[in-house]
């Protein structure tokens, strides 16, 4: 599960023991690149903003809110660690932490070709969900066609799924990564209080859209053990990446490939619940999206953990 972001705090009591590894240099030597893959040091995914191994937040970023740390938190935290919160890929998904912007000048701009060199590390170490709590409304055909091969092409051998968020600050258009037509392209539609789509959401292209909470979301904030409430789109991306990595890891669909997992589940159950945002939405939302829901996909013999059980395998409670 990649994070592309501004960097995060890998030491927060809430993700230290949830990153994505790269065991060939975390066994390895100091300033060798063990695993041949052209980057020394990647243990926990790569600096391209700076061209480092160390990921966290830089410059101006380091004493502002770490919005890379509260998103990877929302993918992943851990659970029953009896501090902080619980995410919906706790148990499922191992984040790799991609810094792809920073917070001084140019570096805030999503770069394309420093973004292409990003996409093609997070598919070669193995990343199949890759989560977009940000966008951009200018591309090039280069950064498209690595868009395309990951989210679109049949049989791609780089094939992943792209969460991508749907800005909810009036923009006239979604940007990319949400504005693809593509087949692996889920999009985040933001989701306020009871069940209403966030006002200002931007119109996003039909396809694989799931509503996901946006509003006060509390995720992990400074190092160590910090924790702030956040609203926006961002939040809605991060925790529908984790709830798909959650559900995809688990033993009835850790076999499927990205197609027949986003055939299978995202289409053919998620997509399908009768659970919609309200009703009274602007356009093109007219109608509702559905809400991602964990619970539906559950039955007699498999429930998810966070699906309410009945009555009688609930504990007793003092
Ligand atoms: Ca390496
Ligand atoms: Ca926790």
């Amino acid at each position: 599960m990649a994070v592309f972001d501004d960097g995060a705090w890998i030491d927060h009591e809430d993700l230290r023991n949830q990153l994505w590894t790269n065991e060939a240099e975390a066994h390895g030597k100091p300033g060798v690149d063990d695993d041949g893959n052209g980057y020394v040091d990647d243990v926990h995914g790569w600096d391209f903003v700076d061209n480092s191994p160390d990921v966290s937040p830089k410059g101006a970023c380091r004493d502002r809110v770490s919005h890379g740390t509260l998103m990877a938190s929302l993918v992943a935290a851990e659970r029953n660690n009896h501090v902080g919160i619980a995410a919906p890929g706790s148990d499922g998904a191992r984040v790799m932490i991609l810094r792809i912007v920073g917070c001084d000048g140019e570096t805030t701009r999503v770069d394309p070709s420093r973004l292409i060199r990003a996409l093609e590390y997070a598919t070669r170490m193995g990343a199949r969900i890759l989560s977009f709590s940000a966008h951009w409304s200018v591309t090039t055909p280069e950064l498209d066609t690595a868009f395309r091969e990951i989210a679109n092409t049949p049989g791609s051998p780089v094939a992943a799924i792209v969460v991508a968020s749907v800005p909810n600050r009036g923009e006239p258009v979604a940007g990319y990564p949400a504005a693809y037509d593509f087949r692996r392209i889920v999009r985040a539609i933001p989701i306020g209080n009871d069940d209403e789509i966030s006002p200002g959401t931007s119109p996003a292209p039909l396809g694989l859209n799931l509503g996901s909470p946006s509003a006060c979301v509390i995720g992990a904030g400074r190092s160590p053990s910090q924790y702030r409430i956040e609203q926006g789109s961002s939040n809605s991306t991060a925790i529908l990446a984790g709830l798909l990595a959650g559900i995809w890891s688990s033993p009835r669909y850790a076999k499927f490939s990205p197609d027949e997992f986003l055939a299978g589940v995202v289409e053919g159950r998620m997509s399908k619940t009768a659970r919609r945002s309200k009703p009274g939405s602007r356009p093109p939302y007219l109608d509702g999206v559905p809400l991602a829901d964990a619970c539906l996909l559950a039955t007699e013999r498999h429930s998810a953990s966070v699906c309410r059980q009945p009555e009688a395998h609930r504990e007793a409670r003092p």
